[in-house]
């Protein structure tokens, strides 16, 4: 007997959010009914913790707002007005919209719009792209996350993966470097306090105490965009103190005796104007990261939400170039580990199926941008697995779009978000504890399955089962249409291009529930870097050839201060203001269960330092608006010295609320950061007054 038709049991499950720690998880099922959701000990990494937001999965799931049957918008857009249609209304209406639509304007005037709101690759990696390339539909450059830092990663290191996690307990230093790891990467915290209690020290660097700043050793805080200036300062310091291993730069690098003149003008009273950072911590930490044995470097997200944020990854990056710390087992930096889990994506999305192969790409950070062209104007979008309106910048830009009477939208999801609310319609969608799916991690090495544990609940239907429904109902009759879930797995591991993936099979997975990825290739890591040199580059002539600094560069921002260039009274909008995310909720998702708002008191916060404050005659628990060009919003000052004067922090992406605007995102720009096209978030100037 399968899952779903057993009533009572404790089954396995997988995280389907986006967080590298992708845990293994049991539910507990009671009636039919999932009644508890619990972290399962024996996956080897998460081993049976899991966060506060998933322990609430079943409010979830359960929730009294989950949307259950396809729903016709009935009242303006955004209003939330919908009837109850049936499927077979729904598939003819879009089948019927997009043939007129193709036959008037072309496939291109179609867009798809999806992230990673569920990790499974056959929900955003497989039937979906068979569906949308089969059908010739503009294309969406996924930048959102992680490209600037991902690509200036690779710019210095080749390939996309770095330290794995198991080695981290070795470290004897270790460096959380824009990253939030208590809240958004647990069980890194748990190897990282393995490692302390053999004696390891931990370093935040961040422009905000945030939970893991205070649970560190040292605190240091910095202005918002200035990372590469620190960097560099460092590696002034290792090259003048002698403590770079020149042995490990020979064989392995490219360009150290240019940047060795390049950084002598990174001194550390220059780097100390430019961070805000005293000049005798930066050689304190630049002391400690040259004599440590094993260091370890955790780069987080938030430092490349930034106009400059592809270089502030690269700078960073060449640190253990320096030092060798690579040939330690824990040392050296991660920024992502996806590369090693890169799956058959020719065989998940058949882009064999595009018959156009200069098909448009619209950059989904620009998406607000995008809804106001007038020539070539995109007549329809379909949302799955994202929440656009909440989570792209220049929001009210993207809202406006999205308002559009002639724009045809469709949306797939689990809850009428404040995307869904634009819709025309509103398809149902199941929980990834409803569907077959294969998961990868960003960050740990193993590979997992979902099986459906629960039957999908009122009508909902997962995202395979939707694409292959409306692919087959376009008349797309090729088998990739109706391949089972299980097939898709077996085609998506048979990848022999990725070494990694030796003998992680179908079979393996339902046996084994977590199967490691081969790491035998990673023995020769620095072997076989993909580098256009082989090396790892300290210079690029890529980065040359594309117009950018060859080599790590400050760059200040281009709207934003640092610590030579303060506010002045020209400047009318003197703050920096970042927004990243909360403890508990993951992106938006979550922004609407009870529990959890209230642990984030209810409403979106801004921190701001007393000395702002006092200045703006702004007190604590007052009510104020933030504000620029863009747009403005109300949050609830909280007056504290987490930061340095000057910056202003508000955590979380909430969903506006009986008409009130709460998405940070109204305050952001779509500017494109310097590598990879990716998002500059954080690099957003506001003033902020009384309400
Ligand atoms: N609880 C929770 N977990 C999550 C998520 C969530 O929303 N909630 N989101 C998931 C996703 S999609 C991602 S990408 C990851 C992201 O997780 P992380 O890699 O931890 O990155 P962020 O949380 O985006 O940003 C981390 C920090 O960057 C800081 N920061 C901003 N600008 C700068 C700067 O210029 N320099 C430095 N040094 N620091 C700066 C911010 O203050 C913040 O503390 O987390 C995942 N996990
Ligand atoms: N200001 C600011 N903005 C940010 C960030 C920030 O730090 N600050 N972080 C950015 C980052 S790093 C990221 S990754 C993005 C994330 O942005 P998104 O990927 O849009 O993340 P969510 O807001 O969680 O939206 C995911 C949606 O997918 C839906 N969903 C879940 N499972 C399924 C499924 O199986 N099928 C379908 N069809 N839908 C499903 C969920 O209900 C939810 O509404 O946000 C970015 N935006
Ligand atoms: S959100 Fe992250 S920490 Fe929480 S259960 Fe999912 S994978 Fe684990
Ligand atoms: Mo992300």
């Amino acid at each position: 007997m399968d899952m779903v038709e057993q009533e009572n049991g404790i089954f396995p499950a997988v995280c389907p959010l986006d967080c590298p720690d992708t845990c293994g998880l049991l539910l507990h099922k009671k009636d039919g009914k999932i009644v508890k959701v619990e972290g399962n000990p024996e996956h080897p990494i998460t081993q049976g913790a899991i966060c506060n937001k998933v322990r609430n999965m079943a409010e979830r799931i359960y929730h009294p707002e989950r949307v259950l049957y396809p729903l016709k918008r009935s009242g303006p857009k955004g209003s939330g007005e919908f009837v109850r249609i049936t499927w077979d209304e729904a598939i003819q209406e879009i089948t019927e919209r997009y043939s007129d639509l193709i036959e008037q304007y072309g496939p291109e005037s179609i867009l798809p719009y999806s992230f990673y709101g569920n990790m499974g690759v056959l929900s955003v990696d497989g039937m979906d792209r068979r569906f949308f390339n089969a059908l010739g539909s503009s294309q969406l450059k996924q930048t959102i996350c992680n490209s600037a830092g991902s690509v200036g990663w690779k710019h210095t290191m080749g390939f996309g993966g770095g330290t794995t996690p198991e080695g981290i307990v070795n470290a004897d230093l270790i460096i959380v470097w824009g990253g939030n790891i208590i809240s958004t990467n647990m069980h890194q915290v748990m190897l990282i306090e393995k490692a302390r209690k053999s004696g390891a020290k931990v370093v935040v660097i961040d422009v905000h105490r945030n939970r893991t700043a205070q649970w560190a050793d040292w605190f240091i805080p910095l202005y918002p965009g200035t990372d590469s200036a620190l960097a560099l300062g460092i590696m002034h310091i290792l090259f003048r103190e002698r403590l770079v291993n020149e042995s490990f730069m020979e064989q392995y690098t490219l360009g150290h005796e240019e940047l060795r003149e390049h950084v002598k003008s990174y001194n550390p009273e220059r780097v100390s104007r430019i961070t805000g950072i005293p000049v005798e911590d930066i050689e304190q930490l630049a002391m400690m990261y040259g004599q440590a044995k094993t260091s370890y470097i955790q780069i987080g997200n938030g430092l490349q939400h930034h106009d400059n944020g592809g270089m502030n990854v690269r700078s960073i990056a060449c640190l253990p170039a320096l030092t060798g710390a690579w040939l330690q087992d824990g040392g050296g930096a991660t920024k992502s580990n996806s590369g090693y889990q890169s799956m058959n994506s020719d065989k998940l999305e058949r882009p064999d199926l595009r018959l156009n192969s200069d098909t448009r790409t619209i950059n989904m950070n620009q998406i607000g941008e995008a809804l106001a062209m007038q020539e070539q104007p995109i007549k329809a979008l379909f949302v799955y697995c994202s929440n656009p309106v909440v989570v792209a910048p220049d929001s009210k830009r993207v809202q406006a779009g999205f308002a559009r009477e002639d724009l045809y939208t469709v949306v797939h999801d689990l809850f009428l978000t404040d995307t869904a609310r634009y819709a025309d319609l509103v398809l149902p969608a199941a929980s990834s504890f409803e569907s077959t799916d294969l998961f990868g991690s960003y960050w740990h090495q193993y590979i997992q399955l979902q099986e459906p544990v629960i039957s999908p609940l009122g009508e909902s239907k997962s995202n395979v089962q939707l694409f292959s429904l409306l692919g087959r109902a376009m008349g797309m009759d090729e088998e990739a249409f109706s391949q089972s879930e299980e097939s898709m797995i077996e085609e998506a591991l048979n990848y022999p291009s990725n070494p990694y993936l030796n003998g992680v099979t179908l079979e393996a997975l339902q046996t084994q529930r977590f199967v490691k990825l081969d790491m035998t290739p990673q023995q020769f890591y620095l072997e076989q870097l993909s580098t256009p040199s082989g090396k790892i580059e300290l210079y690029s002539n890529a980065l040359e050839q594309a117009g950018l600094p060859p080599m790590p560069e400050y760059v200040p921002l281009k709207e934003g201060y640092d610590g030579e260039r303060r506010p002045t009274r020209e400047d009318n909008y003197p703050l920096m203001f970042i927004s990243p995310p909360n403890h508990n909720f993951l992106n938006s998702t979550f922004s609407n269960v009870a529990k959890l708002q209230k642990m984030e008191q209810q409403e979106p916060v801004l921190q701001i330092h007393p000395q702002d404050a006092e200045a703006l005659g702004i007190s604590d628990g007052e009510h104020v608006e933030a504000f620029n060009d863009r747009g403005s919003y109300e949050l609830k000052a909280s007056v504290t010295d987490k930061m340095l004067p000057g910056t202003v922090i508000s955590q979380g992406l909430w969903w506006d609320k009986d008409g009130r605007t709460r998405r940070a995102n109204v305050l952001t720009p779509d500017r494109l950061a310097d590598m990879g096209e990716g998002a500059t978030f954080f690099s957003a100037t506001v003033q902020v007054r009384r309400k």
